[in-house]
């Protein structure tokens, strides 16, 4: 059979196609480069990732306060020291650091962060985002837009509305409501000085006016979805104003337009607020709040991807259940490669190639390349096993095949599931 796979040559051919497939990926906190300095780049930004700082903050003897007073190059440089030169760098988020590095042909071995920042100081942006999609090998990547920062509405409504910025379709919109509908305290007065009609008590005018927000902002955004990140103890069905906004308001104008509800769950904010970003745990959260949403609304579509690896199995047995579910990704403490592989394995056992199976979730940039550098390999291991025990029952199996398969777990799943192209 022509392109027929064997075991001699499984581990290229999969490598390849792992390699060579573009990806979509689905959720990550960069920007159309047209948002301006936004879209974070660069090797002092990569370098103060915030998962860095964490790491960091575990050796230095300074205050929390004082290392925020800092300015980005010496935060950078403490990081560097500390991390990078005081000790041996293998944590996921510093060997990514010195992927990324190597991948844009910058001399690792040289430690000399003077000279990769003159590197990154002759860079012009628009170029530099060719660039890294191409190392990377990516199709399109997810934003995550929030209408209630100040400085992105400016630029979804001066700019993006009045159709004044060329948008670059490499950069696909995601309507993020955290604040909607986590803070509803916050939310209605701002909704209101808006111009919505809304009250703090949610009757039936005020699902009304926030019904229409969301559709305004569909409309101007066209996201792909509409996400939220939870906390480990949500809870559905209950009384609360966010639960009452998502069965009232997120569900309908979800099934009105077809664009799925995307809840990320498992997050405990800020449990050391002197880390800012980089202060955030993890709890587990009680699955049968997923299973409410995908048994109680047939006819929506809900993205899901959750933080604690103890839900990553209930998560791929939901799936099984439920077909207006697709889990994604290996969400932040999860995106380690010992925790992609055995997540990847038990989704391809669970769900064959009804998944996505991973996601960035870069901030800066240039972590595109490693991040999907550092995916890709696990994936294609994972994968070349899969394969192996197919091929060791005497089934056959072609090039094209593989292919198929790997475009769907590589974000293919996400455009069939939403039955449209990019
Ligand atoms: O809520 C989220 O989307 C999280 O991914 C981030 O806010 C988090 O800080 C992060 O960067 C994780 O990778
Ligand atoms: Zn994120």
């Amino acid at each position: 059979m022509a392109g027929a796979v064997n075991r001699e040559n499984l581990d290229r051919i999969v490598g390849e196609i792992v390699q060579n497939t573009p990806v979509t990926d689905i959720h990550t906190h960069l920007y159309d480069p047209a948002f301006g300095d936004i879209l974070l780049w660069g090797v002092d930004e990569l370098i103060t990732y915030h998962y860095l700082i964490a790491e960091t903050m575990r050796w230095v003897d300074l205050p929390y306060e004082e290392y925020w007073r800092l300015s980005k190059v010496e935060q950078a440089n403490l990081v560097w020291q500390t991390l990078f030169l005081d000790n041996s760098p293998y944590s996921e988020a510093c060997r990514g650091v010195l992927t990324t590095l190597k991948a844009l042909g910058l001399d690792v071995a040289s430690r000399d962060l003077k000279a990769y920042r003159k590197y990154f100081g002759i860079r012009q942006v628009a170029e530099y985002v060719d660039q890294v999609f191409q190392i990377a090998n990516l199709e399109c990547v997810v934003m995550t837009n929030d209408p209630f920062d100040p400085v992105e509405r400016r630029i979804w409504l001066d700019e993006v509305r009045t159709g004044k910025m060329e948008r670059d379709q490499r950069f696909q919109a995601a309507l993020r409501l955290d604040v909607l509908l986590n803070n509803w305290d916050t939310a209605w007065p701002q909704l209101k000085e808006w111009g919505f009609s809304v009250t703090a008590k949610l009757n039936e005018d005020t699902i009304q006016e926030v019904q229409r927000f969301l559709r305004e902002w569909l409309e101007i955004m066209e996201p792909v979805y509409m996400a939220v990140s939870l906390p480990y103890d949500f809870q559905l069905p209950e009384t609360s104003a966010r639960a009452t906004l998502i069965e009232k308001c997120i569900i309908p104008i979800s099934r009105e337009t077809g664009i799925p509800f995307a809840p990320m769950v498992g997050v405990r904010r800020r449990i050391n607020p002197d880390l800012k970003d980089a202060g955030d745990g993890v709890g587990k959260m009680d699955i049968a709040s997923i299973e409410y949403l995908c048994a109680s609304f047939p006819e929506n579509k809900f993205l899901v991807t959750l933080l604690s690896r103890e839900n990553q199995h209930e998560l791929a047995v939901l799936a099984r259940k439920f077909r207006n579910l697709l889990p994604f990704g290996c969400w932040w403490f999860l995106n380690n490669p010992s925790l992609i592989e055995e997540i990847t394995r038990m989704r391809l056992e669970l769900l064959g190639t009804s998944t996505i199976l991973q996601h960035s979730d870069a901030r800066v940039l240039d972590q595109l390349i490693y991040k999907w550098d550092h995916s890709r390999q696990v994936i294609t291991g994972t994968l070349v096993e899969k394969y192996a025990d197919l091929l060791a029952t005497g089934w056959i199996l072609t090039e094209d095949e593989i292919k198929r398969d790997v475009e769907k777990l590589m974000g293919g799943n996400l455009w069939t599931f939403l039955e449209r192209s990019i």
